[in-house]
């Protein structure tokens, strides 16, 4: 369903007319009241005045992670603290997180977002959501939150953990949508397992899935396991949080991206330069209604391509492809860039593997080793270890095929890889460079 008709089937004419529009105005609000910004800009030159179109957006400098640490923590906002009525952060396992704040619109509209992400994930008046995205300075959780209100569905704010109460409430509460992180839903379906609660009686339609890296693989394994129809979910805190972009039902092909609100471009992560249509590049994001943290040319780090062609569903916005890796969680293995959902789907592949995976990079003379751990199946692992040494072989060999690099592969017992609530640990990198 489409929540927002007139502006998600906006001719392109007509959208591209707004977001200049707005992207002027949002460009001579930071250059008045952002002094990063009106210095960014005086350094290369530019005044808002010289922003006369879109393509002139590539003039501007771009915003950096570090940018928002250097400004810590509200230096970056664009209105008095007075107007700004919620403060968030991203996780950041490295330094300070970085922090992002709302006015009372920018609540309204992201509220807006998710409830047309919602939708064109199926969700409507009427359903049950059962949202299992943490609460608290994370995004995710009041992100959907607010949506699922707007949108007039009922919300159970369950947040993470405790997963067996959790599937209590699935069974009594007959939730209809679920939302929660891609590694999650499966860690769910495990734990209804053991309890001996078969997803197949449960009333799921759809399930909302994001703010982590997943595969086509994963999405058939989940739709599988947990009977409802996987859609990706992506944002991120810097931009608004969940509810940049979503898969649409119809299509499960690419994620709109909500052009009324982001302009997205794709860059040679490199050189800077932009990249057409089609070509896989770093994508970078401008706001052009957000008040309180209004962000130019934000470099998300992320690797995707765009697809400008029309859609079944009849939503005009363009479509990003599922986020298959970041600029800086690329491993370089032996010169090799190597990004664990590649390897992941190498393993959904492999008959009787699991989805739950690490991967564990080390460095023995100069030599960098990376190790595979991934679990198999009860029956699998009660199986002759002659058996399961053919296994890893053959996953080495198809590593070896597809991505051109030499692992170590090394099945562990079912449930040995530490679960997560949120987004998962896939990657241990001991290397010290
Ligand atoms: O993860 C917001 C979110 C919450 C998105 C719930 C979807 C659902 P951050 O904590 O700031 O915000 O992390 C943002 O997570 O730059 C991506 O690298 C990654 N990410 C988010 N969604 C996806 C996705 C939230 N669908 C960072 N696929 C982003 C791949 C994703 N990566």
């Amino acid at each position: 369903m489409i929540h927002n008709m007139e502006y998600e089937t906006m001719p392109r004419e007509a959208l591209e007319a707004i977001q200049l529009r707005r992207l002027q105005s949002t460009l001579e609000k930071v250059y008045a009241t952002v002094p990063f910004y009106r210095r960014k800009f005086q350094e290369v030159g530019i005044t808002p005045a010289d922003i006369k179109s879109l393509r002139d957006l590539r003039r501007l400098p771009f915003t950096y992670k570090q940018d928002l640490r250097d400004n810590y923590p509200y230096g970056m906002f664009a209105v008095p603290m007075d107007n700004v009525v919620r403060i968030h952060a991203s996780s950041g396992t490295t330094g300070k997180p970085t922090v992002v704040g709302y006015t009372a619109r920018d609540i309204l509209t992201w509220s807006e977002l998710m409830a047309r992400a919602l939708a064109a994930g199926g969700a409507s008046r009427g359903d049950i959501i059962h949202n299992a995205y943490g609460y608290g300075l994370f995004t995710g959780g009041l992100g959907i939150h607010y949506g699922a209100e707007r949108l007039g569905a009922s919300v159970i704010p369950i947040s993470g953990g405790n997963t067996k109460r959790q599937i209590m409430i699935m069974k009594d509460f007959a939730p209809t949508i679920l939302t929660c992180t891609p590694s999650y839903a499966l860690h769910l379906a495990e734990v209804a397992r053991e309890v001996g609660v078969d997803f197949k009686d449960l009333h799921f339609k759809s399930g909302i899935f994001g703010a982590e890296p997943w595969s086509e693989q994963m999405r058939e394994e989940i739709e599988r396991k947990l009977h409802l129809n996987a859609l990706d979910i992506y944002g991120l805190s810097e931009v608004i949080g969940p509810g940049v972009s979503i898969e649409c039902l119809e299509a499960k092909k690419g994620l709109h991206i909500f052009e009324d609100h982001f302009i997205p471009e794709i860059i040679d992560p490199v050189t800077g330069e932009n990249l057409p249509h089609g070509e896989k590049g770093e994508l970078v994001f401008t706001s052009i209604t957000k008040e309180a943290f209004p962000i130019i040319r934000y470099r998300t780090r992320d690797v995707t391509s765009l697809n400008a062609e029309p859609c079944i569903c009849g939503r005009t916005h363009i479509r990003m492809h599922r986020v298959s890796g970041r600029t800086d969680d690329m491993l370089i293995i032996r010169g090799v860039n190597v990004f664990p959902s590649q390897i992941e789907s190498v393993l959904m592949e492999t008959e009787g593997v699991e989805p739950h995976y690490q991967l564990v990079v080390d460095r023995e003379d100069n030599l960098d080793i990376l190790t595979v751990l991934v679990e198999v199946g009860e029956l699998l692992f009660s199986d002759e270890v002659r058996r399961l040494q053919q296994l890893e072989k053959a996953i080495a060999k198809n590593i070896k095929e597809y991505l051109g690099v030499s692992a170590k592969v090394k099945l562990v017992e079912p449930k040995s890889i530490a679960r997560s609530e949120g987004k998962a640990v896939r990657v241990i990198d001991n290397r010290k460079i």
